[in-house]
């Protein structure tokens, strides 16, 4: 399907240094190690509301991966996917008495547009679950045909993946099994149900029913696919048998980044799928998480047309590192705010503090598993000396603010 529109990234003078990110599965922070091209897949939206902050800083997080990529010389190729078949996108659509197909067209177009205004460079391609079935559904069948996969025998047609044909599996999200049982059941899975191997197999290809949208399945019969394949199947077609990173919010560590990878390396025979296993913090509103099911959400569409810049927004958001659950309220809004303005400012002013300094101190900074506080720290204080008449050097204030476009993706002028 379209992406959205991208932008011009400015270039910097030199090159920036070899990007470190936490990986999930080693539980340490690494060096990746792109071959010229860096691959990237990232778990996209499930179109049955708009775009929330959570969406949002999980996005920017890896649009500053692919940025610190870019500018270290790298060519990106990014991938992320619209989950636009799934169990809670018709439940909504019933709810609402919608056409679910109308319904994630318009939260899809609505993503976009919030994806543009926050300057989220767009993927190299951005891919739908319906528009993969027929490729999602042939590996299915190749799972099944290599006995990684079975039919339960209670008549519904559902294939599930049997976990025994993954050695590794855990690695990923290196959890207990009571834990990865837990999260199962809280998180799509369904560990009770009767007939499966192993109360963790996750759905493969789930058989037609009354009501709900089916595909052909070839061999498969008329069904849908499950999740995880869907993800696996995508990044495999379009970035070949291993990715730099998998990416998402910290809520795909289990099971649906430890299950996609699982059905990738049968797939390849190739382990492991993603060399960096790359999870953003959760962004919580009252004290809970931010998720539709809660219903606590603070909207990116909402919040732009109640005057928030989407530059401060940005900045509200990066404030906090990526990977720490943080809470969205007020005052990191009113921080992001004042600090867009005076960035602004600063970006303006007649001289400054030397800029190569700057630059040189943000890209170590980022390129620390993107420790974006440390880079606002560095920011702040230039712009701190530049407004106070410090330092000489005339030509920082440009490259400080080329500085915020490029790697920051933040627009200081306009
Ligand atoms: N379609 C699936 C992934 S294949 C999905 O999780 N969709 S989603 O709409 O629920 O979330 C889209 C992306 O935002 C995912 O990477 C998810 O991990 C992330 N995300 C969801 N909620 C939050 C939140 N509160 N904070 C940060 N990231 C979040
Ligand atoms: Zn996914």
């Amino acid at each position: 399907m379209d992406s959205w529109s991208g932008h011009e990234v400015p270039r910097l003078p030199g090159a920036g240094a070899p990007l470190a990110l936490f990986d999930s599965a080693r539980r340490a922070v690494a060096p990746t190690r792109p071959a010229g091209r860096a691959t990237m897949y990232v778990c996209g939206i499930t179109p049955y509301d708009a775009t929330h902050l959570g969406h949002a800083a999980t996005m920017i997080t890896f649009d500053l991966a692919q940025r610190a990529w870019r500018d270290a010389g790298h060519y990106v190729d990014y991938v992320q996917n619209v989950t636009d078949i799934d169990d809670p996108l018709l439940q909504r659509a019933a709810r609402d008495g919608e056409d679910w197909v109308v319904l994630a067209m318009r939260e899809t177009a609505l993503f976009r547009e919030d994806m543009e205004a926050l300057r989220i460079i767009p993927p190299t391609h951005y891919v739908g679950a319906v528009e993969s079935i027929p490729a999602i559904a042939e590996q299915v069948r190749k799972l099944l045909d290599g006995g990684a996969a079975y039919r339960l025998a209670d008549g519904t047609g559902d294939v599930y993946f049997d976990i025994a044909a993954a050695p590794r599996f855990g690695y990923e999200s290196n959890l207990s099994r009571d834990q990865m049982l837990t999260l199962s059941a809280e998180r799509g899975g369904d560990p009770t149900r009767p007939g499966k191997r192993d109360p963790l197999d996750p759905l493969l290809w789930r058989g037609a029913r009354d009501g709900e949208p089916a595909w052909d399945g070839g061999l498969l019969g008329p069904g849908r696919p499950g999740w995880h394949i869907e993800c696996a199947v995508i990044a495999l077609g379009l970035l070949g048998d291993r990715v730099d990173v998998q990416g998402g919010g910290n809520d795909l560590l289990f099971p649906h980044h430890e299950c996609s990878a699982a059905h990738a390396e049968w797939l390849t025979g190739q382990a492991p799928f993603a060399s960096h296993y790359v999870h953003a913090g959760m962004i919580g509103l009252n004290g809970e998480k931010m998720s539709k099911s809660r219903g606590n959400l603070a909207f990116v569409s909402r919040l732009r047309a109640d005057g928030v810049h989407p530059m401060a927004l940005r900045l509200a958001l990066i404030a906090g590192h990526y990977r720490a659950d943080r809470q969205w309220t007020d005052d990191v809004r009113k921080a992001g705010q004042q600090r867009w303005h005076r960035w602004r400012e600063a970006a303006r002013a007649d001289a400054g503090p030397f800029g190569a300094q700057l630059l040189a101190g943000v890209r170590s900074r980022l390129a620390d598993d993107l420790d974006t506080p440390g880079a606002l720290a560095l920011l702040d204080e230039w712009s701190d000396q530049a407004l106070a008449g410090v330092g000489t050097d005339r030509d920082a204030p440009a490259l400080m603010a080329r500085c915020c476009d490029a790697l920051l993706g933040v627009r200081l002028g306009g």
